[in-house]
């Protein structure tokens, strides 16, 4: 850990030396067995340690800060209280789980963060047994800990299953599904409803507004006093009859009037202050002596402890590398000499819109990092954050095309999987008008394989009357919005990566669909891609040539879906093809391609070079490595295409 952490912006005063027994200590515990002997002394010390440990990490290797600086106290109750990994904790998004890793036996590698082959960015039941299950789409948590508790009780196990949810993944209708089936049970489910008033921006709806409601209501102060004198009284563990009884009676007697939790079968606890952990492990053990299912509402302030985070938690939400003593990161996209593509998309979106008053844009709780603030901003009627409710927003997207409006969805290609029935039911049958600006599509890195967006273009592409364009560069992007919002129909998509635009391939005359160089000498051999990585097989085809004098034709699509028919017409003229794919290649464009091409005849050879399965964390660059999609290894790929199997091609 780096000593020299000791600036204004960690509102704890930081002690090196006290620090440094501490770290001994999280070295030297059985964890999370240990934590329960501390005393609340001790407690506090080692959470000022983790905090330390979270902001030297992040500021190194990126991540999630503001989330994990706010659960810090929470995460040490909740291993007091509850015997992991019997009892089943269970991260709602995953992305506030370092502390329980920090707890879990996995200090010593914690340095190894977000890194290939490291500690994983979010719970991974591979990495240990602690972490319940796999997480990084929002919402999941009720719904497995119901799943969970519901098979202890087949089992007659006397164990419990917790989840961890933020207010922010609480606007999932999922959450609600789970919720729903959880409430009609007698199952040892607890659900624990952290409200720090934020999802990554400022967290908006019904709900939020309810949480904030229950927060200011009178009964707040009321329920902690109630809580606390009764449970004082208590001896925890000894005639739990009596005590659920007594208990009951004074938290019941504490709560909010007509309290949603309460009115679906749930027991509520709250609202408990989420950064003092004697009141949190009160309120858990409260929770455990009712076996039944039970809400436990607390309140913690998302970035606590260092500043920067406190002040803007939007913006330290997630984090690549920075400067922990001005708060500085220092590789944001925009403050590079490259834009970024979601910057484009937002400048885009805002011409479109003051031209158009049609135009209307929605997002599923991502306005910052979709680029949309400025659209936000300016046209705030027009601007829909639905929360995260990926379904929701296809389906409301749906709604305002059947009356005439051009709705433009911004979403990352991740979490789009959500809402695969809304497009094919909401939209694609009644053929709507809706457009999605889909961001991070392709390798998206060091987040790992609940994060990639590598499938959207094979689910796309089954949907009937849906059209696709992935641009190759700021200027494809633009002119494919263009395309998008007002040449095509029923539902219509552009893609395109993480990340900003530092392609140097030379710019087509005219952008249109396709684009084919052709070589001076004429080959035998098309090399096909789209999106992000023409850019790098264009510099393949100039190695090729100036280091084996191999000459190559490329061919690229920019509008991928349905493929222009002159872009078949031109590769049926070519012997040996080679399609390279940053996606999977099951149902990708490369797939459907070749039916094309076989459709008309084709009897060259055609070899697809794709993604296959889950790509696991890296950064960009290594995890397109691994699939042979970077200059260097398409290069590599090409020669021992040409090579080695040449023979049965000229055989052929
Ligand atoms: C389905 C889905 N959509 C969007 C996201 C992106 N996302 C990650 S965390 C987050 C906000 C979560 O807010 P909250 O649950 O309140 O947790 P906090 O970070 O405030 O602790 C969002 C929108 C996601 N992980 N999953």
């Amino acid at each position: 850990m780096d000593s020299n952490i000791k600036n204004n912006h960690i509102n704890n005063t930081f002690n090196v030396k006290e620090s440094e027994e501490l770290s001994m200590s999280l070295k030297r515990l059985n964890l999370p067995k240990d934590i329960k002997g501390l005393t609340y002394d001790q407690c506090n010390k080692l959470c000022k340690d983790i905090r330390t440990i979270l902001i030297d990490t992040v500021s190194k290797n990126g991540g999630h800060l503001a989330s994990n600086l706010g659960t810090v106290e929470l995460t040490v109750a909740i291993h007091r209280v509850f015997n992991s990994p019997k009892d089943k904790i269970v991260w709602d998004v995953g992305h506030q789980a370092y502390t329980h890793k920090l707890l879990t036996g996995r200090y010593k590698d914690f340095n190894t963060l977000r890194k290939e082959g490291g500690i994983s960015g979010f719970p991974k039941p591979s990495e240990s047994e602690h972490d319940a299950f796999i997480s990084g789409h929002s919402s999941t948590s009720i719904s497995l800990a119901c799943g969970m508790a519901q098979v202890m009780k087949l089992r007659n196990q006397d164990d419990y299953a917790v989840a961890v949810i933020g207010d922010g993944a609480f606007t999932g209708g999922l959450a609600y599904e789970g919720l729903n089936n959880g409430g009609n049970s007698d199952l040892n489910l607890i659900i624990i409803l952290n409200q720090n008033d934020m999802s990554i921006s400022e967290n908006t709806g019904a709900i939020a507004n309810y949480f904030s409601k229950i927060r200011q209501s009178e009964s707040y102060a009321n329920t902690k006093l109630a809580v606390k004198k009764t449970l004082d009284k208590v001896p925890l563990g000894k005639n739990i009859s009596n005590v659920i009884s007594r208990s009951k009676g004074a938290v019941k007697g504490a709560l909010f009037n007509n309290n949603i939790f309460e009115s679906l079968g749930y027991i509520y606890i709250g609202i408990v202050d989420g950064h003092d952990i004697e009141a949190m492990e009160k309120a858990l053990n409260t929770a455990k002596m009712y076996r039944r299912p039970v809400v436990v509402h607390v309140h913690t302030t998302k970035g606590k402890g260092y500043r920067p985070a406190e002040v803007n938690p939007n913006v330290y939400h997630g984090v690549s590398n920075f400067d922990v003593v001005t708060g500085r990161q220092k590789s944001s996209n925009l403050n590079g000499k490259h834009e970024s593509y979601s910057n484009a998309f937002g400048t885009k979106i805002l011409k479109l819109g003051d031209l158009d008053e049609n135009i209307c844009t929605i997002t599923a709780a991502m306005k910052e990092n979709t680029g949309l603030s400025r659209f936000a901003e300016k046209y705030p009627a027009r601007f829909f954050d639905v929360g995260i409710a990926e379904q929701h927003a296809v389906t409301f997207a749906s709604g305002m095309a059947s009356m005439g409006m051009i709705p433009i969805f911004a979403v990352y290609s991740t979490f789009l999987q959500r809402a695969y029935d809304q497009l094919i039911h909401d939209v694609a049958i009644p053929n709507n008008h809706v457009v999605l600006a889909i961001d991070r599509a392709g390798i998206v890195g060091e987040d790992g394989e609940t994060h990639q967006g590598i499938f959207d273009v094979a689910f796309l592409t089954e949907i009937p009357n849906c059209s696709i364009y992935s641009p190759s560069c700021i200027e494809e992007l633009n002119w494919s919005f263009d395309r998008a919002v007002y040449h095509e129909s029923g539902l219509a998509c552009v893609r395109y990566p993480r990340g900003v635009d530092k392609t140097t391939y030379p710019r087509q005359e005219k952008i249109s669909d396709y684009y084919l160089n052709t070589s001076k000498e004429r080959s035998e051999t098309l090399l096909m891609t789209y999106g992000r990585t023409f850019d790098s097989l264009y510099r393949t085809k100039t190695l090729l040539y100036n280091r084996c004098k191999i000459s190559t034709d490329v061919l690229k699509l920019t509008k991928i879906y349905p493929i222009p028919s002159e872009a078949i017409n031109i590769a049926l003229n070519y012997k040996n093809i080679i399609f390279f794919e940053e996606g999977i290649q099951n149902g990708g464009v490369a797939e459907h391609f070749l039916d094309e091409l076989l459709k008309l005849k084709f009897s060259g050879r055609y070899t697809i070079q794709a993604i296959d399965g889950f790509v696991y964390a890296g950064t960009v660059h290594s995890c397109l490595e691994r699939y042979s999609l970077t200059t260097q290894t398409m290069y590599e790929f090409i020669k021992d295409n040409l090579s080695g199997k040449a023979d049965t091609f000229n055989e052929s």
